[in-house]
């Protein structure tokens, strides 16, 4: 089975390539990134190659039909990754999130229709808005989209566009809405890595507003398992939500990370909040579990955080120039 998948060289998409190599050696993988600057490309560096199943690295937009169109043809599936992902950014600058997520992901639509390609669409919890702290109901397949930022409206614009071509057009497709991911190769512009690699530096964590948002964390590794579980056993034309039951506010997140590190508990400052920052993610998985025979490996947060650290303590040559970067913009936007 030869893969493309866009977005390969970000963080889950990334991990995916890496996960694939491991656990299905014999599918091969064309990765199409832009390389923007969310794109890092040590990740894929081991795997990356002219050899016999090595991983090809093509790079250019996926809003490209000119770049798009033979790479499509000549894949079994595509795994469809890219997007710009970072709700901050949005906020600041929206319109490349319109370009990559929606006029991007229709790029991929319409090559996937003119090919018969099968098509994997991965989207994200914030489609469906956000949760009271106390709603007893988590999201379900069912839950109306409602999205609050840029970022995750045109990521619902990009799912909604995908359902269309699924029943006008017949195409093959699968979407899967995960919750928040994290583990090694994530951008220091996110919450976790950003703490992470602040405290290495003897910097305080940051944390918006009260902290008391809540996100559902899930390791990458069993995200990607998920989106294999999909491609493997999941039902053409169905959502599928990914989401491990890890939900943390984002006080308990940092105060894990800070006693992980040996730095007092009350080491940390509150900055401005987030413009619209969403309360609460929570996913119920109920339909992927029935449906495949995928569970979470990762169920110990602390344990992942530990390895995390870890991660980010040996490979400070993978993150220094991105961190640089991105406490710049944090700076200008004063958190
Ligand atoms: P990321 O920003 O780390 O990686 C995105 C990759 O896409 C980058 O390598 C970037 O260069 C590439 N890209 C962006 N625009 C492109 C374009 N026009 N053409 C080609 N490549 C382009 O993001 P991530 O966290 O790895 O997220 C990957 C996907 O998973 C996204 O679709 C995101 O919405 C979704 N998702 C993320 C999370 C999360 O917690 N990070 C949770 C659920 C869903
Ligand atoms: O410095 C920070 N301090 C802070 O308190 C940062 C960067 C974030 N936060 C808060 C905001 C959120 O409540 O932490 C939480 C997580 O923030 P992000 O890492 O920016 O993630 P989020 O906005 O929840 O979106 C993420 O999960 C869903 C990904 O970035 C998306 O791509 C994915 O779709």
């Amino acid at each position: 089975m030869h893969l493309l998948v866009t977005g390969g060289a970000g963080f889950i998409g990334s991990n995916f390539v890496l996960r694939v190599r491991e656990v299905r050696p014999d599918w091969t993988v064309t990765v199409l990134d832009s390389m923007s600057y969310a794109a890092n490309p040590a990740s894929l560096a081991p795997v990356v190659g002219d050899g016999p199943g090595d991983v090809r690295l093509v790079v250019g937009s996926i809003a490209d039909a000119a770049v798009v169109d033979p790479l499509v043809a000549e894949a079994d599936v595509v795994v469809h990754f890219a997007a710009e992902s970072h709700n901050d950014n949005s906020l600041d600058s929206p319109w490349p999130f319109v370009e990559s997520n929606v006029v991007g992901t229709f790029t991929i639509l319409e090559a996937v229709r003119r090919h018969g390609t099968r098509l994997h669409h991965i989207s994200t919890d914030e489609v469906y808005g956000d949760l009271e702290l106390d709603d007893a109901e988590r999201f379900t397949e069912q839950t109306p989209v409602n999205p609050s930022s840029p970022y995750s409206a045109t990521k619902a614009g990009a799912d909604m566009l995908v359902r269309a071509w699924i029943r006008s057009f017949g195409i093959r497709a699968t979407v899967s809405n995960c919750s928040n991911n994290y583990g090694p190769r994530q951008h220091v512009e996110k919450f976790i890595p950003r703490q992470i690699t602040n405290i290495l530096e003897g910097i305080r964590p940051k944390v918006y507003g009260s902290g008391l948002n809540v996100r559902d964390w899930i390791h990458v590794d069993d995200h990607n398992d998920a989106v294999i579980a999909i491609l493997e056993q999941g039902r053409l034309g169905e959502t599928y939500l990914i989401g491990a039951d890890g939900e943390r506010n984002n006080l308990e997140i940092v105060a894990m990370l800070l006693e992980l590190t040996g730095r007092p508990a009350d080491w940390f400052d509150h900055v401005d909040d987030r413009p619209g920052h969403d309360l609460r993610y929570a996913i119920d998985s109920s339909k992927l579990r029935a449906e495949t025979d995928w569970r979470p490996r990762y169920d110990d947060i602390r344990a992942g955080l530990a390895a995390t650290v870890d991660w980010y303590r040996a490979n400070e040559a993978w993150w220094r120039e991105a961190k640089v970067a991105a406490e710049r913009t944090y700076a200008r936007l004063g958190r």
